[in-house]
Formats: structure tokens, sequence, C-alpha cells
């Protein structure tokens, strides 16, 4: 029996503390297994919006900053660059002990024209533009040494049919950009992880593509830690097959697997292509945006059991995977909401809008102490 006073106190500790946790942790539940991390923007980085903020720190032990470290927001001029907010993230993810991650150094997307220009408007000679891509880069993982851990060096070079992108960096450097970015990378704080990033590698040719660059890059000695497969799935693919084959044949080459940009679209397919290629834009219909007004229960259904799937399969290959980053926290933050048709309302994470965990979380939950038995598919 508890006196008055123990009632009284523990109504009073109740009431001082309405936020308890509920819910138990992924960084927990997958302790022994993966780093759990998720893709924040500003507002959770900077507390502004208050609740995701704390939910990033009650279920993730690592993050990636969407977009301020790409470089059209972390260094817009010539002569200028801003960290106002990446310090803001560094500093966040410093307090509340996540391991940092810096995306992305080296990419065809928002990276504005004047890098790959003189100041005629020419295009940049080969010798001025590794100048340039050595400047930002010792500049930018230089400000981080030590404080973010590891970093996409080489973000999407490889074309679906296996090719090499002809990206203005490797038109004008030539194929070799490739291992300059991991140099310099490396020269400028030599503890940090580099990761190649890349989405549709479950598909066979474009995985054959990342295999030989990989192969090439390690047999000109530089570091590669780990691939980054960035996970834009949806309901259909890949199937456990294609993922688990994936998974071990970069784990053959020695390298760890991080699943980099999880997500499940849960929307019709606009076009019949997988990829996340985002220069993709189609025009909006009805037809191919069927939940305005919530997610039917059969659907929800369906997407707890694909998050399960794959996480069984990230757990019987967790000896060789380092890392599992979702790319969002609720769904009201996803891309997928505006890609590749604009202002449609996707599904494709663990928190609704609210904040509050779906069905799919505790499918995934429900994963994390199950012994691994075969591939579901
Ligand atoms: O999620 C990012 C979105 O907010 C940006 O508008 C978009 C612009 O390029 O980039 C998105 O993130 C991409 C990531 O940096 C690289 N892989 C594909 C991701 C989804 O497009």
């Amino acid at each position: 029996m508890k006196t008055t006073a123990q009632l009284c106190l523990l109504a009073t500790s109740l009431a001082l503390a309405p936020h308890l946790p509920a819910e138990p942790a992924l960084k927990e539940a997958f302790q022994q297994d993966f780093l759990i991390g998720a893709a924040l923007n500003p507002d959770q980085f900077t507390g502004a919006n208050a609740a995701e903020a704390a939910l990033v720190k009650r279920q993730f032990n690592s993050a990636t900053p969407e977009n301020v470290l790409k470089w059209e927001h972390v260094h817009p001029a010539a002569d200028r660059y801003d960290f106002t907010l990446p310090d803001q993230y560094v500093a966040f993810g410093e307090t509340n002990h996540l391991f940092l991650i810096g995306h992305t150094l080296v990419w065809h997307n928002q990276t504005p024209d004047w890098v790959f220009q003189n100041d005629h408007g020419q295009p940049l000679t080969r010798a001025a533009l590794l100048t340039r891509m050595h400047d930002h880069i010792a500049t930018v993982v230089g400000r981080y040494k030590g404080r973010i851990r590891g970093w996409d060096v080489v973000n999407e070079a490889v074309e679906e049919d296996g090719t090499m992108r002809q990206s203005q960096w490797r038109k004008i450097i030539g194929e070799d950009f490739i291992l300059k970015a991991y140099q310099f990378a490396h020269a400028a704080d030599p503890r940090a992880e580099l990761y190649y990033n890349e989405y549709s590698l479950e598909n066979a040719n474009k995985r054959a593509g990342a295999v030989k660059l990989i192969r090439q890059l390690q047999s000109q000695g530089v570091k590669i830690t780990a691939i980054g497969l960035q996970g834009h799935y949806n309901l259909d693919w890949p199937s456990m097959g294609e993922l688990g084959q994936t998974i071990d044949t970069f784990a053959k080459l020695g390298i760890q697997v991080n699943i980099t940009e999880l997500d499940i679209n849960v929307l019709p397919a606009a076009s019949g292509n997988v990829t996340a290629d985002v220069s993709l834009n189609y025009q909006p219909a009805a037809s191919l945006n069927p939940y305005t007004n919530g997610l039917p229960a059969a659907v929800q259904q369906a997407l707890a059991k694909r998050y399960a799937a794959l996480f069984t399969t990230f757990r019987q290959h967790r000896h060789d995977m380092r890392r599992i980053t979702f790319w969002g926290v609720t769904d009201g933050n996803s891309w997928l909401n505006d890609w590749p048709i604009r202002g449609r309302t996707n599904y494709p994470l663990l928190f609704d809008r609210d904040g509050q965990p779906k069905p799919a979380f505790a499918a995934v939950l429900a994963t994390a102490h199950t012994a691994s038995g075969n591939s579901p598919n």
C-alpha cells in the first residue's frame, strides 16, 4: 500500500513528465545489429519543430542532413561558403550522440552551374575543376574533421545500364574524377569513413557497373568503407532475393553495406521505371494520388509487412551491415510527397504526419529479436 504522500509524489512526477516515452526505440531494439539513422531537415536539428526533434533523439542514433551540406547550399558562390545550418546540424548531432554523416560532396545534382565555369561562363579546364573540387572538399570535410564520421563522397555516378554517367564532372575531368574525390576526402579527414552512395543497385546491370567502379577504386588503393544502397523502394520492388544478392555482392568486395535513404513509396507509379532520379517530373492526376484522406487499412498492412520483410533481410545480413538510415522522420517530411509528381500524399516512413508510430513501426520492432530464418519474399 502506498501512503498518501507517496501517491501525491507519483502524481506530481507523472504530471511533470507527461511525455514519458511510450514507445520502445528503434536504436535500442537494433543495438546489436546496426545504427538506425534518419535524414534531418533544419526544423528538426534546430529544434524549431520540437516534437520531431524529440522523436529524433528518442528513436535514432545516426543522422544525415537531407539537403544542407549539398554544394548549392553550403557553397552557393565561388567565394562564399554558408555553414550556418551545417554547424547547427553538427551541434545537434554531437549533443545527442548521433553518428553523423555528411551528404554529399560530388554529385551531378544541386551543384550550381558556376562550379563548372570560369568567370566568362566558359567550361573550366580539367586542372581548374580539380582545384575547385579539392578546395571544396578540403574546406567542407576539414571543417568537420573528427565530428562528421562518414561522408557520401561521390553520389550517383552510374547509369541504369551500368555505364558511367556523363556528368559535368566526368566530361571535364575525365573518369578519374571519382578517384580524385576520394583522395581529397581522405586527405581532409584520414579517419572519416568514405562511402559510394547510389540507388537501384538491386537491378543487376546497374549493380555490375558499381561493382566494377569499386573494384577499380580498390585496385588504385582508394579508401572506401562502404557502399550506400539508398533504399528508395516500393511495395513490389525489390524482391528480398534481389536485395540479399545485392548485399552479398558488395560484402564480398570487402566493404560494409549501409542502407542510406530508406523509404517505401506506396503510391501508384507514374512510369514503369524504378529509380530515384530527382529530375523526373510528371503531371498530377487524381488516380495517381488516391490516399489524400488517409491510407486504407489494407495498404497500411501491406506497408508493415514489407518493412518487416526488409528488416528481416537486413538482420540476416547484419554482419555485413553497419547502418540503416531512413530518408526522413515522418511521412510529412518525405521527398516522395513531391516526386515524381508534386503535391501528392505519400506514406513511406514509420511515423505518420503527427509523429505517431504506424503499424510498420511495430512490425519493424518485432523483427529485432526474432531468430533469422530463410529470406521472406
Ligand atoms: O530529399 C531530397 C529533396 O529534399 C531534394 O529536393 C532533392 C533534390 O535533389 O534531393 C533529395 O534527396 C536525394 C538525395 O540527396 C540523393 N538521393 C536521392 C534523394 C531523393 O531524391
